[in-house]
């Protein structure tokens, strides 16, 4: 035990002097010290004192197909004997690479035959923006420059991906967004829906995109960008009247559709992409996380034939390109995820039994005296904790309830992320209906603990 003890803080006190943590206010994370996790065997990990946690997030909405899957690697490992690194630059490729490519051909939606790799969602979305401008200018419309994003999206952190994002706190750092960037209202009507139905909001919230475009001129528009279930801005769910407008707007104003899958992507919506379950027909998609499970870092952009042939006939050479583009080792490790993914049917086990029931154990939670909404879809859903139920007033300031709840939820062995007030679930893709009881059970527990808190304040 003392061993252990004296572990955690050696690691502790390196991370403190050496190790600047994403997201991060380094102050007040050194006086406490970080958690370190050392160990993760299906939805569980352990951290260094040997506390055992149920991983309600997926690591970052990641891990689709848990950890210690041998498989994976076993691919990583066979890879790395092989061919560790070659790039994909000078006239050459790799077999994961091209394998890979032509797996994903198969399992986007019919048109999709053509990947471009990158290593992050970030660096997928910094494609985009450049892909999307360079079609245009091949078109002969050069004009067209401007992309049309939405507030509270996240694309990333890079220069484009937190531009494209619509998160004020993230533009505040940095001069973002850069130019040729615009956002429109989000599709959340629980925030901003007021007396208007759903699907009356869904027309208003799309409608947005259509006043924009008008604002800022169709010619100038290259693009409009939006995940299809919204991840990190809260599990936002548009109303089932928003993605077929969004759609016929942009086509009627001849502008790219593109769907940000990092997060719905690989099963997380009851099928292989959330434009599958949202019905949408995007011209690109980026993709990241979900596709190694998280093992390893790769991303790729999905084009769609009439994107691509254009760039390919007509674009010449596209000045464009990451070292780890294409990674093979990495590019191994999703071709084994997606094969495992095939044969253990997961996704099917996603849309019809363990997703259903997810979301079905989730909205139990909705009588709780601090819940205003349960939302979600498959293996992804939102907790919103509110001041008045009846009115839908929020918690002011935001994001301090919250930040309650997740410490609870830390100290209780679960991991369930806090956007501002709402809790956020993305397990697991492979988590047994036993281990979703497990998961509602500590949150309800947690809900408890925060209600008191506040009641004692
Ligand atoms: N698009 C979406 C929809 C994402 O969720 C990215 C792009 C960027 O991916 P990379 O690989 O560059 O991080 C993401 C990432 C959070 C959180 O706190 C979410 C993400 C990343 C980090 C934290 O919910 N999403």
């Amino acid at each position: 035990m003392n061993m252990i003890s004296n572990s955690t803080e050696h690691w502790q006190k390196q991370d403190c002097d050496h190790h600047l943590h994403p997201f991060t206010d380094s102050k007040s994370l050194n006086k406490k010290g970080a958690r370190v996790i050392v160990k993760g065997e299906g939805v569980f990990l352990w951290d260094s004192e040997g506390n055992k946690i149920i991983d309600g997030m997926a690591g970052l909405w990641c891990v689709n197909m848990g950890y210690g899957q041998q498989e994976l690697v076993e691919a990583a490992n066979r890879q790395m004997q092989e061919l560790p690194y070659y790039n994909t630059f000078f006239q050459t490729t790799t077999k994961p690479a091209t394998e890979l490519a032509s797996v994903l051909s198969e399992i986007t939606p019919p048109g999709f035959n053509r990947a471009f790799f990158a290593g992050s969602g970030s660096e997928a979305n910094d494609t985009v923006v450049r892909m999307v401008r360079r079609y245009w200018d091949v078109k002969g419309c050069s004009k067209k420059k401007t992309i049309i994003s939405r507030d509270n999206a996240y694309h990333g952190s890079t220069m484009a991906g937190a531009s494209l994002g619509g998160m004020k706190y993230m533009h505040e750092q940095g001069e973002l967004p850069i130019p040729g960037i615009k956002h429109i209202m989000q599709p959340y009507w629980y925030h901003l829906g007021g007396a208007l139905s759903p699907e009356e909001f869904g027309l208003k919230a799309a409608g947005a995109l259509e006043e924009k475009i008008l604002e800022i001129g169709p010619e100038k528009v290259a693009g409009f960008i939006g995940e299809p279930v919204q991840g990190a801005g809260g599990v936002i769910v548009p109303p089932a009247t928003y993605w077929p407008e969004i759609q016929r707007i942009c086509e009627k104003y001849d502008i790219l559709l593109i769907v940000d899958e990092v997060i719905c992507g690989f099963g997380r919506t009851g099928n292989w992409f959330g434009c599958d379950t949202l019905g949408i027909k995007p011209d690109l998609m980026s993709m990241a996380k979900g596709m190694t499970s998280g093992y390893l870092p790769i991303s790729a952009v999905m084009v769609h034939d009439r994107i691509a042939d254009v760039l390919i006939e007509d674009g010449g050479e596209f000045n464009h390109g990451f070292t780890y583009s294409g990674h093979p080792v990495a590019a191994a490790v999703a071709l084994a995820n997606i094969e495992l993914m095939k044969r253990t049917n997961i996704i099917e086990a996603v849309k019809t039994d363990t997703g259903p029931y997810f979301q079905q154990r989730l909205r139990e939670l909705e009588s709780h005296p601090l819940v205003g909404e349960v939302r979600g879809i498959g293996l992804v859903g939102a907790i919103e904790l509110v001041k008045n139920k009846e009115t839908r007033e929020l918690f002011d300031p935001a994001g301090e309830v919250g930040t309650i709840c997740r410490d609870h939820c830390f100290a209780s062995g679960l991991i369930m992320r806090a956007t501002s007030d709402s809790m956020i679930l993305s397990p697991p893709l492979v988590i047994t209906k036993n281990e979703i009881d497990e998961v509602i059970q500590k949150a309800r527990s947690c809900l408890d603990m925060t209600a008191r808190d506040i009641a004692s304040k």
